[in-house]
């Protein structure tokens, strides 16, 4: 990682980068995409319920963590991350798998992770790894700099009216702005960032940042997806609202034992994740 990408991931939040992994990485992470699509775990879920989109989502399966702590030592992503953020050290959090599918709509809602997850500070890192040549009219999106700004409330992503819906409600965040619909009345509302892909490029994002789209068309029907989560030195406890809608309470949904040890303000630590660097 050079100064610039450096610079780039403080300030935009997001960089590309090309070729990260090789031709037998790639077929390891796809072997992994793959096994968890036939073992869903307990969190698998479906966005867009009642619409004709088709969609698998899977978050931190337990039943896939040794497989994949062990797979991390093939991979370079410890090692950039540490590198990108200037962290002595990293560490593997967990997976999320994204499977789209049916050719049609399908734009993963604007949110941040950290809406979901109690995290705050600059050392987290998501790997997006798309198993297919992604165009720019697919790709993930980020709002520039929005992992340096507001932690919103996240969104159900329940209601297709109401992309907004919030998570946890009770005004403790402030409510996600409808950045499509601001979108839709002014294109320069939000400065976004997206990157065409090809397979072993990855995206590297701080899951603080404003994040969404991607969505599939007749085009690109159909998008292979593993993110992986990690982070360094600068990663701190930040407990999501103690009132929650949605049951997230204070420690969120993953990792619930390790969360609760975990105090506000405090390094985000736990044996439960490997450390990498
Ligand atoms: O790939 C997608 O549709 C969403 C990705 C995402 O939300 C994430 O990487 O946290």
């Amino acid at each position: 990682m050079d100064e610039a990408q450096r610079k780039a991931y403080r300030e935009d939040g997001a960089i590309l980068v090309k070729g990260c992994l090789n031709k037998d990485q790639l077929a390891q992470c796809r072997a992994a995409f793959d096994w968890a699509v036939e073992n869903p775990g307990p969190n698998a879920s479906t966005m867009y319920e009642g619409t004709s989109a088709q969609s698998h989502v899977d978050n931190a399966n337990p039943n896939a963590k040794p497989k994949l702590d062990d797979l991390q030592a093939a991979l370079p992503f410890g090692r950039l991350f540490a590198e990108l953020w200037g962290s002595e050290h990293a560490w593997f959090f967990a997976e999320e798998i994204f499977l789209k599918a049916g050719g049609r709509g399908g734009r993963t809602l604007w949110h941040q992770d950290t809406s979901y997850l109690p995290w705050a500070g600059m050392h987290w890192g998501n790997a997006w790894i798309s198993f297919e040549a992604v165009p720019k009219s697919n790709a993930l999106e980020i709002v520039r700099g929005s992992h340096r700004g507001t932690r919103y409330d996240g969104t159900t992503f329940i209601s297709v009216d109401d992309p907004t819906d919030p998570l946890h409600g009770f005004d403790t965040l402030p409510r996600l702005p409808d950045v499509e619909a601001e979108r839709r009345a002014n294109p320069d509302a939000y400065e976004i960032i997206s990157f065409a892909t090809e397979p072993g490029d990855v995206v590297f994002l701080h899951p603080g940042s404003l994040h969404g789209g991607a969505p599939v068309d007749a085009a690109f029907p159909e998008r292979h997806t593993l993110v992986f989560r990690f982070f360094g030195d600068d990663a701190t406890f930040s407990p999501l609202p103690e009132q929650s809608r949605s049951g997230y309470a204070r420690d969120g949904v993953l990792f619930k034992p390790q969360m609760a040890a975990m105090q506000p303000g405090a390094p985000f630590r736990s044996d439960v994740f490997r450390q990498l660097v």
